[in-house]
């Protein structure tokens, strides 16, 4: 029998060193060295040609570019867990499986999401800013105030893998947990994170001391966090997302921010990336971070590991594991 030939994968962003290489080995494989992300024409024409892309956040792979999708296209392994840059339905139907990259960045994620609750409540950018600038005049007993975390609510919106484990550190903390979620959780993970359900969001929100928003960005939670849902939180209130931008509304919360409605937020998202609202910018209680919640060195080879495999399992003929199935989401 001949050889197998290779089938041509294209890369749309640069991957770790270590990945690239051993994707060049098994596959045909192009790479974008430069990392410039590509336009809308130039994502059309690599889904034109290639058989299998590899696409990041970065990349909107609309209905528009796969309208002009080969019928070699049989498979988009995308770099990341979230697949709101992936118009899901429009694969399904031009036959094209899609997968993700699960599990591997909550650990990352939900440090991040620490780090920004404590980052925002005990003001951490606003000390570093303060001493870089020299204007540290030494310590003084009621200088650089923020709040103890220890004892308060943490309110966590979606409680799927990176909820659980925002839930689990944020137990070693003394927070107590709180979350909303479209279906409860098992008794036995309630027990183990002594977590509180709502059903309603609304209840919830108008009694946390801070909310976490952990849920993907679907039509369903599309500015789950409106401007009304946003009123309802205390004035004493933190919101930290390390999640997608599109499930709050942005200009309200930044209205609210200013106006001093809620006391402050840590964002390490946007609405409209990598554009920053730049009233945003001017605020001193927001903590403002550049979509780094999963950007470890061990979490991007591990992203770029499932991709390999997902890519191997489709081309020998098999169910990858890590399918997105739009009814799971
Ligand atoms: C990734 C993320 O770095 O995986 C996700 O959904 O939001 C990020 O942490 C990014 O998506 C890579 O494509």
């Amino acid at each position: 029998m001949p050889p197998k030939q290779k089938p041509l994968v294209i890369v749309t962003r640069r991957l770790p060193d270590v990945i690239e290489t051993r994707m060049m080995e098994l596959f045909n494989c192009r790479l974008n060295l430069e990392d410039k992300p590509m336009s809308q024409a130039e994502l059309a024409a690599a889904a034109k040609e290639a058989e299998i892309l590899v696409p990041t956040v970065t990349d909107r792979i609309d209905a528009g570019v796969l309208a002009g999708a080969g019928p070699k296209l049989r498979l988009i392994a995308s770099f990341g867990t979230g697949v709101d840059h992936i118009d899901l339905k429009t694969a399904r139907q031009r036959g094209i499986t899609v997968t993700n990259t699960p599990g591997v960045l909550t650990e990352d994620t939900a440090d991040m999401t620490m780090a920004l609750i404590l980052a925002v409540s005990r003001r951490l950018a606003e000390g570093e800013r303060l001493v870089r600038a020299g204007a540290w005049g030494g310590w003084a007993p009621t200088s650089m105030l923020g709040h103890r975390i220890w004892g308060k609510r943490l309110g966590i919106i979606g409680m799927g893998r990176i909820g659980s484990a925002v839930a689990r550190r944020a137990k070693g903390f003394g927070l107590s947990v709180h979350y909303h979620n479209r279906r409860r959780v098992h008794e036995d993970v309630e027990q183990e994170l002594e977590a509180t359900y709502w059903e309603s969001l609304d209840q919830m929100l108008s009694r946390m001391d801070i909310v976490s928003i952990n849920c993907p960005h679907t039509p369903a939670t599309y500015h789950l966090l409106s401007a009304r849902r946003l009123k309802l939180l205390q004035p004493h209130a933190v919101l930290v997302n390390t999640s997608r931008g599109e499930v709050v509304d942005e200009n309200a919360l930044t209205r609210m921010l200013q106006a001093s409605e809620i006391a402050g937020a840590g964002l390490d998202v946007f609405e409209h990336e990598p554009a920053v609202n730049p009233k945003l910018l001017k605020l001193d209680n927001v903590v403002l971070l550049p979509h780094m919640g999963s950007a470890t060195i061990e979490g991007r080879i591990a992203m770029g590991e499932k991709v390999i495999i997902n890519i191997k399992t489709f081309v020998d003929g098999h169910t990858p594991p890590d399918r997105v199935v739009e009814a799971m989401l």
